[in-house]
């Protein structure tokens, strides 16, 4: 399967027609062949305010989303464009081009709300696109920014402490680029030179004042302030004065165009493909093509069934789509080696139970690597499950080998004696002692075999066992032996079948130690690999809480530097949530585990036991106590 895109030309990813919007079904088939993580660019703003243009340049292409010349509005629905990254090879730049907000021809601009939510939901860095210069007006325009609370939710239930759901937007929303077109003013501040990013923190600074216009007009400000981890700002020039050739940009050569436009956006690019982050789900989650499609899919649905997209909903949809995959992955993983590496039968049970325990290393391994919030680990059991019903399998084919490899061997190491049998050689006088030479001699011989299998000593027994009344009846027809001595090697007979008999046991035995042994050792290893799975989560989980802490107490710092004491407290109860998140998180590792490992530990184990045949092990699960488990120390 490609894991590179190869597009020509964008396609339409969410039609919006009739106040309806519709996934495309040909989008998704390309998303769904795209397995590299993703990084995701969306453009929103007005209409006719050049978006799709800089979309364009980003694909290195001046054509592709088409552009319209007229001041009708172009684009509809949200268009995609998956092209190879530019610098990093193994990531794809998918390009989402949208349809200009507040076109007042159009019919129904309901779903311009939904669009630019759905481009925020689906995108790692968010470029809001506008005209001129960002004034009181431009800021109003953003009002769809104010409206995400009521549009996106981060969490499927509300969180506790009276916490707003939209404190967690920051966890998992994009980089905020403006990107100021036919920018005319100079970049300066009371007489000094300002960089674009301290031109937009200084719009975006909140206005003194409580009455409802000035709350309304600082609601963009804090919200850009609030969701976005990081914000940046471009302006560009007009790209030509000349207005025919304006109309036909995508015509134009360079050497007509304003050298400075290109060179502003020639920094717009670089700064794209050097910044842009890999989207991300919470804790870390890359999302590659494939699950940008779930993503898509899940959003657009929830949206068209009259709820609000949640980013946690979208996340366990996800979740059981990609663990049921990365169970059969690993499964299919385990199989194949399994059968790959094995060559039956095998010397000893020990042989195949170490070969089983090493392809199961690696399933569980590549299991952990594709499977993410597993809940209770219920996908991680199916494994299991999955795994010892295969190595059943083996066993029994192992078994199998041995016994038609034994049988054979046999069959043709005593074709002398049972020919001799068949022409009364041993019916002689002095005929038991040749007919035991003849049959030590077999089991000399079956002995040097090399490679007999679990089944070697099973099969030579029940040879001898079937050997029995004939040996006897040769002992009694001896007549080269006096009673004494018959009775004395009937019972030497009786004592050395009984000692077969008895290592028959012993090995038995030892296979239903060893059996029990590779349990165990199974359980071992799932609680290893899942407790270092555990412990990636949780360093990503405090990571993320301390990257929303550090943007909270920035928000805040810049609020109290700027005189908003009010606005400033209100974060602190947001603040020392977050503190308290991370420092139970912190403080208490070894209960973060035991929440998680100690029902594992059952769930795993009763897995493995139901597995477990012929009540070998009754009470095996006292094996498994968890004091006895080898866990890495917390
Ligand atoms: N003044 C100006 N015009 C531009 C710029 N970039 C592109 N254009 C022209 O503006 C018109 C619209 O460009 P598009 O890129 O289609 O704009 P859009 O924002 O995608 O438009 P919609 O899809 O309708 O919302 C075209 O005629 C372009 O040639 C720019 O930076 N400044
Ligand atoms: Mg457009």
């Amino acid at each position: 399967m490609a894991s590179r895109p190869n597009m020509m030309a964008p396609i339409c990813l969410v039609g919006n027609s009739n106040g309806q919007l519709s996934v495309n079904q040909e989008a998704l088939q390309i998303l769904d062949q795209i397995s590299q993580p993703v990084v995701v660019v969306a453009i929103v703003g007005m209409y006719r305010t050049g978006k799709s243009y800089l979309m364009n340049q980003l694909a290195g292409q001046n054509h592709g989303f088409p552009l319209g010349s007229t001041v009708q509005s172009e684009t509809k629905g949200i268009w995609m464009w998956c092209v190879p990254h530019p610098l990093n090879t193994d990531h794809t730049l998918v390009l989402l081009d949208t349809e200009g907000l507040g076109d007042v021809e159009k019919g129904d601009p309901k779903n311009d709300s939904w669009i630019f939510a759905l481009a925020v939901l689906l995108s790692s860095m968010f470029v809001y696109n506008s005209m001129g210069t960002i004034n009181h007006q431009a800021l109003e325009q953003l009002q769809y920014v104010t409206e995400l609370t009521e549009l996106i939710r981060a969490k499927s239930s509300p969180p506790p402490d009276g916490v707003d759901d939209s404190s967690e937007f920051v966890s998992f929303f994009p980089d905020f680029i403006w990107a100021v077109r036919d920018f005319t003013l100079e970049l300066k501040l009371n007489d000094h030179s300002i960089t674009e990013d301290e031109y937009l923190d200084n719009a975006l600074k909140l206005i003194p004042g409580r009455s409802p216009k000035v709350q309304i007009s600082n609601l963009p400000r804090e919200c850009i302030r609030h969701f976005f981890p990081k914000r940046k700002c471009f302006v560009f020039d007009r790209p030509t004065t000349d207005k025919d050739l304006l109309a036909h940009i995508e015509t134009v050569a360079k050497h007509q165009m304003d050298p400075k436009f290109l060179e502003q956006t020639k920094m717009f690019c670089s700064y794209i493909f050097t910044q842009a982050r890999t989207k991300t789900l919470r804790e870390g989650i890359p999302v590659t093509g494939k699950r940008l499609r779930t993503l898509v899919v899940t959003y657009v649905d929830t949206i068209k069934s009259g709820a609000v997209p949640c980013l946690e909903n979208a996340v366990t949809a996800l979740a059981e789509l990609e663990n049921s995959a990365a169970v059969q992955k690993a499964a299919d993983h385990y199989t194949e080696q399994m059968a790959q590496r094995v060559s039956f039968p095998t010397d000893s049970l020990q042989e195949l139970l170490d070969l089983h325990a090493a392809c199961e290393r690696e399933a569980i391994a590549i299991f952990m690597q594709n499977s993410f919030k597993d809940d209770n680990q219920m996908f991680q059991k199916n494994l299991v499950e999955i795994i010892q019903g295969e190595k059943d399998g083996f066993l029994k084919q192992n078994e199998e080998a041995s016994v038609k490899y034994c049988q054979a061997k046999l069959d043709q190491l005593s074709v002398a004696l049972q020919e001799g049998i068949s022409a009364g050689m041993f019916s002689v006088p002095g005929g038991h002692k040749l007919y035991m030479e003849t049959k030590k001699k077999i089991e000399e011989d079956y002995f040097q075999v090399p490679r007999k299998g679990v089944k070697a000593n099973e099969v030579l027994q029940s040879f001898l066992q079937s050997q029995a009344p004939i040996e006897k009846s040769i002992l009694q027809a001896d007549k080269a032996l006096t009673d004494q001595e018959k009775a004395m090697a009937e019972e030497r007979a009786r004592k050395e079948a009984a000692e077969k008999e008895q290592e028959l046991m012993r090995q038995k035995l030892q296979e239903q130690q060893q059996q029990m042994e590779a349990q165990k050792r199974s359980l071992e290893e799932n609680m290893l690999q899942l407790q270092e799975k555990l412990e990636r989560d949780r360093e990503n989980y405090i990571k993320e809480q301390n990257m929303m802490l550090q943007h909270k107490l920035k928000v805040q710092e810049d609020m109290l530097k700027d005189g908003f004491t009010k606005q400033a407290e209100a974060l602190n109860n947001e603040i020392s949530h977050l503190k308290n998140m991370i420092s139970t998180t912190e403080n208490n590792k070894a209960s973060w585990f035991e929440r998680i490992l100690e029902p594992a530990v059952t769930t795993i184990t009763s897995a493995l036991c139901d597995r477990l045949v012929g009540g070998i092990v009754k009470g095996v699960g006292t094996l498994f106590k968890k004091k006895s488990l080898p866990l890495k120390k917390l």
